[in-house]
């Protein structure tokens, strides 16, 4: 590969760049387009008001934006949107307020010899990031270079970083903080259905009339489907499994306060009782399923007895768990977090899939095995981002597939790697054992995510080069970077995300990205150029240029949306859902999956799948007698607090300090008073939280959110053997009064 670019085009790009860093006029953002990277279509031009979906979580409200002279001043829920009906969080509110901060990066920042970030111009950032990089790859081989991804931006942006990397960089290894979110949901379906494909539409959360939850916290961490379960007329059960008594377990008609990581058994325990009860759809289970012979004989051994001494629940609580399923015509299971980062993540997602099989409830209104996605585009992330599959939801290792997405996108199959790519944590490791000497990180802040920080900050210190893109110049993974490229934020570009109900939505640019910053299409595209790749991608013109590549990926498979003409056709829609194809001509409102029963195994049928539950990877000793749970603390705050600390209002919904809570009968014979400091350590790293004393967690738990920087010295770094999610929430601390 060579760094010299098409001179024409690079011309054309460093003109456009040498503009880009001159005052921002109206006229400029008028015929926006960034810079010349694709045009911004007639439509998106400044009007009165316009709308495009949330950049925070999955759920995918609807946002009307307000502008005023071109650019967005203000913003209010859709009405409209299928979605969220007119409702939205504070963090949706607050979603203009955060892109105008002192701490966003504004322009690339290189580190120079004495060690301190400057400012350099783009010219020099990319000549720097194509040495750098290809100088690395020369010396180690191709492999030596990775990259982190995300699930935070638009599909169009994450495809072009996965072809680039992977078809253009000779990059292999490549992963994204999806990794650290729903990996498992990806195996569980896609092991039991053939296909990595949440059945669900919102609006089984309002026609449920039993509703279970299990380790899903959505009155904090998805607002606005906890407001669709509010709409439910049917007065529901809601039952949920979660170890603390979350805002969520408060509203619920039965909690289930079950002791970490035992869920597994208590699924198997309920699988038991509703198969001795002959409690099951055994139609349903002959015509469309196997293996459940199997699966009947196995969870013979989960007695009521052992299920209630593992669980720590009672026979009563996990009898009536099982009823409420059995009455229940239209039951549907939800999960989240509390299920998929353990380490045996997939399996206890499978068995909540088997309960949705074994009675029939799933393909139907208010049912199905459902699992809640996180971030806004972590559903793209899992079909487009080109690191775990090939795009579309294709196989690296299947050679047809390798043909089908090189003929679409018009390039040799030879460019496609025949192998998976390491998982974020085989990267990580693999920096430690000298195999990556090379990272680039996009949208993601690993040096306050992953999962313990005191070795990760250790390992990416090892890094010969690190590359960070980011819209903030200062968060934990920024300030140990070698080059900063700043990148434009949600509503400052356009492009799709996938919700987690499958729903294709728009976001469009409507304010001028601050300084010099970039959309990250952008970013990508002159990567290419400077990289020397860039004529492979002149066909990846604008996000909705890419938008039509990624239709044709799409084509013929579960995740088809053939049928979607463009991005006005998704804006008039308010979102369409995934599958889509060309011959069906209707937009249905909701489109829920399997109402056939016919699941994408080549028999049609869906698997029961099972295995031994394992042990706590960490048990309590006496060092370190307690179980630390970690996880989101209130709905103003978003993961690493990059975003939602710029925001005064959000900063007023949040402790600012980091805080553990601990039960009334801990505090007290530790002798810890509400509102004091503490140190909680476990083997791997301490910290300091102000204690927060209270019920909602039980005695021998801790519970600390994720938010707050120290929070992963703490943890444990396991993982679950199929899908390599984190366990982040399970490892054993102990907690003492600060000074004691
Ligand atoms: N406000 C806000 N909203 C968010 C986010 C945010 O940062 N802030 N992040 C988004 C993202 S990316 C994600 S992935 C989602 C996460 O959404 P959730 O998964 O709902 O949130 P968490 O708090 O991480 O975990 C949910 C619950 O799992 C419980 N839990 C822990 N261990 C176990 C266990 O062994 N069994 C069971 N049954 N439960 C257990 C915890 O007590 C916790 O209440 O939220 C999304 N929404
Ligand atoms: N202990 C513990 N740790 C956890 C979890 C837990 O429950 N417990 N949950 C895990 C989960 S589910 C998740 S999803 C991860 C999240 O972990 P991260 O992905 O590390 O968290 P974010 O703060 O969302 O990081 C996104 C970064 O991208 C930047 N950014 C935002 N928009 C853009 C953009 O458009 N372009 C670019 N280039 N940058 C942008 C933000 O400023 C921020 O620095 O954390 C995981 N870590
Ligand atoms: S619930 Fe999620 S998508 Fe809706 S406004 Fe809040 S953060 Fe945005
Ligand atoms: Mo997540």
């Amino acid at each position: 590969m060579s760094t010299t670019a098409d001179p024409t085009r690079m011309d054309q790009l460093q003109s456009l760049l040498h503009q880009r860093t001159g005052p921002l006029t109206r006229e400029l953002l008028l015929k926006p387009g960034e810079f010349g990277l694709g045009k911004v279509p007639a439509r998106q031009l400044p009007d009165a008001t316009t709308n495009m979906v949330c950049g925070y979580c999955s759920t995918g409200c609807g946002l009307n934006v307000h502008l005023q002279e071109g650019t967005a001043v203000a913003l209010t829920p859709t009405t409209d949107y299928p979605v969220n009906l007119g409702m939205a969080c504070p963090k949706g509110w607050e979603a203009l307020t955060v892109l105008d901060s002192p701490d966003r990066a504004t322009v690339p920042m290189l580190r120079n010899a004495s060690g301190k970030l400057e400012p350099v111009t783009w010219d020099t950032a990319m000549q720097t990031f194509v040495e750098r990089l290809q100088g690395i790859q020369k010396q180690h081989g191709a492999e030596s270079v990775a990259f982190l991804s995300t699930g935070q931006i638009p599909t169009e942006e994450m495809a072009l970083l996965g072809a680039l990397t992977k078809f253009g960089m000779g990059i292999v290894h490549g992963d994204g903080n999806t990794r650290q979110c729903m990996a498992t949901a990806v195996v569980a379906y896609k092991q039991a259905f053939g296909f990595d494909a949440p059945p669900y539409t919102y609006a089984d959360f309002e026609e449920s009339d039993v509703i279970v939850l299990i380790g899903s916290n959505i009155c904090i961490a998805h607002p606005i489907m906890w407001e669709r379960v509010m709409r439910n007329p049917h007065d529901p059960e809601i039952i949920v499994v979660d170890p603390r008594m979350t805002e969520t377990a408060m509203n619920a008609s039965l909690h289930l306060p079950l002791a970490p990581k035992s869920d597994q058994t208590l699924l198997y325990g309920i699988a038991r009782i509703l198969i001795e009860n002959n409690w099951v759809d055994h139609d349903y289970i002959d015509q469309h399923t196997n293996d459940f012979q199997e699966f009947r004989e196995y969870v013979a051994q989960f007695s009521l007895e052992r299920v209630a001494r593992e669980s720590g629940l009672s026979e009563q609580q996990i009898q009536r768990f099982a009823e409420l399923i059995h009455d229940g015509k239209r039951v549907s299971f939800w999960w989240t977090m509390g299920v998929n980062q353990s380490h045996q993540g997939v399996r206890t997602a499978q068995a909540i899939i088997n309960l949705a099989l074994m009675t029939g409830n799933i393909g139907r209104p208010g049912t199905g095995a459902n699992s809640i996605t996180g971030q806004a585009n972590a559903m793209g992330s899992r079909l487009f981002s080109n690191t775990t599959n090939l795009l579309g939801g294709h196989d690296f290792a299947n050679p047809e597939h390798r043909e089908k997405i090189a003929g679409i996108l018009g390039i040799n199959s030879e460019v496609i790697p025949t192998q998976n790519s390491w998982a974020y944590d085989e990267i990580i490791e693999g920096i430690l054992r000298g195999k990556i000497k090379g990272l680039w990180v996009i949208c993601t802040n690993p040096a306050h995510s992953w999962i313990n920080q005191t070795q990760c900050r250790d390992i990416l210190d090892r890094l010969d080069f690190l590359v960070v893109q980011d819209m903030y110049g200062n968060t934990e993974t920024v300030q140990m970077a070698d080059l900063v490229l700043p990148a434009a934020g949600w509503g400052e570009k356009e492009g799709t995300q996938i919700n987690s109900e499958r729903r294709i939505g728009l976001v469009k640019k409507l304010r001028p990205a601050p300084g010099q910053a970039l959309a990250d299409f952008s970013i990508f595209k002159l990567v290419a150029e400077y990289w020397g790749c860039g004529d492979m991608f002149a066909q990846w013109e604008s996000p909705e240029a890419v938008f039509q590549l990624l239709k044709e990926c799409s084509r013929g498979t579960p995740c088809d949306f053939s049928g979607i003409d463009d991005y006005e056709m998704i804006d008039k829609a308010g979102g369409i859902q995934w599958p889509y194809p060309e011959k069906r001509a209707d937009n249905a409102g909701e489109r829920r999956l399997f109402a056939d029963g016919e699941f994408f195994h080549a028999d049609g049928k869906a698997k029961f799948l099972f295995e031994d539950p394992r042990p706590l990877t960490e048990k309590p000793t006496h060092r370190y007698p307690f179980i630390l749970l970690t996880g989101r603390g209130t709905v103003a705050q978003w993961h690493t607090q990059t975003r939602t600390r710029q925001s005064a209002v959000l900063r007023k919904l949040y402790p600012e300090n980091p805080f553990v809570e601990i039960n009334p009968a801990d505090a007290r014979a530790l002798n810890i008073r509400p509102g004091e400091w503490t140190i909680v350590e476990s083997q791997r790293g301490r910290l300091r939280a102000k204690a927060m004393v209270t019920h909602a967690i039980k005695a021998g738990q801790l519970f600390i959110p994720m938010h707050y920087e120290p929070t992963n010295r703490l943890t444990d770094p396991v993982f679950d053997p199929y899908s390599r999610q984190p366990s982040y929430k399970s490892c054993a601390v102990n907690i003492s009064r600060e000074g004691f």
